[in-house]
């Protein structure tokens, strides 16, 4: 399951006047400015626009288009109530990233099309916005089809669809098939995943060593039999706020910093671990970010040492501006010692 020009329909969501115009996302929403595009909706992208894209490039190919800054804590928030619903379906999801997900329904009763409709339903209540889906017996395969009909697709590939569907793409749409790799293989003359299937396995091995070499031997075959990674220890836990309105008022600043040390430590205990280092985070009102880090003498989860940190943290930023959001992370993370 990946989202539908995922930043851009948050945006769309919350503000109906975007609707039917054409929206770049990036940076700090100024296109005067130095940065890149972290997407545009499908309106921008008849344009020309897409991800990377300078800014500044893609004001020149459309100067009418609704330029915003990239609001990750929005974004992030979104993610997780979409994820919430697909872990509703199946416990086993691989988190990809903030708008991608890999989810195994082969325990599930009903047929993959009925299960990938009710999620496309369900999603589109809880958030509003749509997202492709694409279903097939791996990994690899999967991903592939999940952007076939974007936006808003239900793509299902079988095995008897490969040679008909997946051989005439390019060799690019092959997950870990890069740059470098397509224009050697274009330099040999082989563009298509057919042409690459057509190589002889010893070529490949030959060319990309072992490991890679047999990847796309498998892979242009639609063959993958990767697992999910289902669990991820987490580096870091971390909470933050953004402010209603910027502040400068150092009691809102200390008591919210105080509240999510709180709920850190909560969940670090939660999920049985220590921790080494606090950071503190604070984006200014010109969207300045610094942090400060404190690094403890040993691992902890006691409250008042993590408070201590925090505090001693806050107090080596100089808070001459306006604050717009504070954040705490707490790092280094150890598991606990089971006594
Ligand atoms: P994608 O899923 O690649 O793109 P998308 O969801 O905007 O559009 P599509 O309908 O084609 O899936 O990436 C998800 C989000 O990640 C995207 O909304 C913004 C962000 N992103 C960047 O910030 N920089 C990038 O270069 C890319 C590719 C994505
Ligand atoms: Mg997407």
């Amino acid at each position: 399951m990946d989202m539908d020009a995922f930043f851009a329909a948050v945006e769309e969501q919350r503000r109906p006047e975007l609707k039917n115009k054409p929206v770049v996302i990036g940076g700090s929403g100024d296109p005067t400015q130095r940065g890149v595009v972290s997407t545009a909706n499908y309106e921008a992208r008849k344009f020309g626009i897409h991800s990377a894209m300078p800014l500044k490039t893609a004001y020149k190919h459309c100067p009418h288009a609704v330029f915003l800054p990239v609001d990750m804590e929005e974004y992030s928030r979104m993610s997780g109530i979409f994820k919430n619903v697909l872990r509703n379906f199946s416990p086993v999801m691989e988190d990809v990233g903030i708008d991608e997900a890999f989810l195994d329904i082969s325990a599930n009763e009903k047929s993959s099309e009925q299960i990938a409709r009710e999620i496309k339903e369900r999603i589109g209540t809880v958030t509003g916005l749509t997202c492709s889906i694409g279903i097939a017996n791996n990994k690899l395969l999967a991903k592939i089809a999940s952007d076939m009909q974007k936006p808003n697709g239900l793509t299902i590939i079988k095995e008897g669809d490969i040679e008909s569907r997946i051989w005439p793409m390019p060799v690019r749409k092959l997950w870990g098939v890069g740059e470098k790799t397509e224009a050697y293989l274009k330099s040999i003359s082989i563009n298509t995943i057919g042409e690459l299937a057509a190589v002889p396995l010893e070529t490949l091995l030959e060319h990309f060593g072992r490991s890679y070499g047999h990847y796309l031997y498998e892979a242009s075959r639609g063959l993958d039999d990767s697992e999910l990674v289902t669990h991820w220890e987490p580096k870091s836990i971390s909470r933050e706020t953004t402010f209603q309105h910027d502040t400068d008022h150092w009691q809102t600043i200390a008591k919210n910093l105080a509240g999510m040390t709180r709920e850190t430590l909560t969940e670090l205990k939660e999920r049985g671990y220590m921790c080494k280092n606090v950071t503190v985070k604070i984006r200014f009102a010109d969207f300045k970010t610094q942090t400060r880090t404190k690094t403890m003498d040993e691992l902890t989860h006691n409250l008042e040492t993590l408070r201590k940190a925090a505090f001693y943290c806050l107090g080596n930023f100089e808070l001459n501006k306006k604050v717009r959001l504070v954040g705490v992370r707490l790092g280094g993370l150890a598991k606990m010692e089971n006594d």
